[in-house]
């Protein structure tokens, strides 16, 4: 298999991209001609405007289509991969049952000023996302849902009422990193309260984290776009029947 690629457009390795941003500068020509050379710097070449449309006073949202002459080499490709399998509800309520003998207690938030709660309540509430139940369906789990805005001292403090096995924070916002800033207060705050042993799994997730990013944002695990509840709730199960590195 070849594990070189480049990008398809109009043909088979033709190297066509398109690509969408927005300039500080109001539409007319001149604003065209800007959008085409950043495009010929960011090497699309020869790069096509396709759309340009005004956003508000001063602003305009461009949409270019060209050429990069770029190669992927999929083996040089460094992903997270899912080390355990995603099961049904009767296996994981099985699983919770025999491994903890108990319910598996989870609190749940947005954090920061952030108040994007779909996300969240997409895998803990019950109409859960994408034909699967959230985690509040699982019979084992008990499930608190602290919604939107939540200050980390408060999310500690719930979990520790909760004797959360796991918290589950969402963060949407990435306006100047808010996102990470958040994390790692969230992360700092719950290595100061808990000794290591007793700490809750931390798990962050939104559409726009780098799911390699674990250490560096002092969390267990990422989850990013798309994630449904069944790959939540397996990951826990899986994650806290074994004995937890220290991190
Ligand atoms: C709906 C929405 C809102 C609603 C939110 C309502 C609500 N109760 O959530 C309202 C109107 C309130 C809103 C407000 C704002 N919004 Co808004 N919003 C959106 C929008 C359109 C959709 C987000 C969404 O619901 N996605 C659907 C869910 C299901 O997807 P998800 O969040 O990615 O969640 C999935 C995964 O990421 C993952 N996941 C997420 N969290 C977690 C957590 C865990 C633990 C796990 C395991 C998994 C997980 O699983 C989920 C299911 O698959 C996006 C644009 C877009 N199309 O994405 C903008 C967007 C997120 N908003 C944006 C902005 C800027 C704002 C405002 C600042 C606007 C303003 N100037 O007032 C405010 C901020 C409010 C605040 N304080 O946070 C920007 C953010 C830009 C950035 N770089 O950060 C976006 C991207 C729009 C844009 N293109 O500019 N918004």
């Amino acid at each position: 298999m070849n594990t070189v690629i480049r990008p398809y457009g109009d043909m088979t390795g033709d190297g066509m991209v398109q690509l969408s941003f927005t300039l500080p500068i109001a539409h007319d020509k001149r604003a065209e001609g800007a959008a085409l050379q950043l495009a010929a710097k960011m090497g699309l070449e020869p790069a096509m405007l396709v759309h340009a449309k005004p956003m508000g006073e001063g602003f305009t949202f461009f949409v270019v289509y060209g050429r990069v002459h770029h190669l992927v080499d999929l083996n040089q490709v460094v992903v997270v991969e899912r080390d355990y399998p995603v099961l049904g509800a009767k296996e994981i309520n099985t699983m919770v049952r025999q491994r903890l003998r108990r319910k598996l207690s989870v609190v749940g938030a947005c954090i920061g000023t952030d108040a994007h709660t779909v996300g969240i309540d997409a895998i803990l509430n019950v109409k859960g996302i994408a034909g699967e139940k959230g985690l509040e369906y699982y019979r084992e789990f008990k499930v608190v849902n602290l919604g939107a805005q939540v200050s980390v001292p408060d999310l500690v403090e719930r979990a520790r009422a909760e004797r959360a096995d796991a918290v589950l924070v969402s963060q949407v916002v990435t306006q100047r990193d808010a996102h990470l800033h958040n994390t790692r207060e969230m992360s700092a705050a719950f290595r100061e309260a808990f000794p290591p042993e007793r700490r809750p799994l931390l798990v962050v997730g939104g559409p726009r984290f780098d799911e390699l990013a674990t250490a560096e944002l002092g969390v267990d695990r990422i989850f990013g776009r798309g994630t449904t509840p069944r790959e939540v709730a397996s990951y826990l199960v899986h994650a806290l029947a074994r004995p937890r590195k220290a991190a």
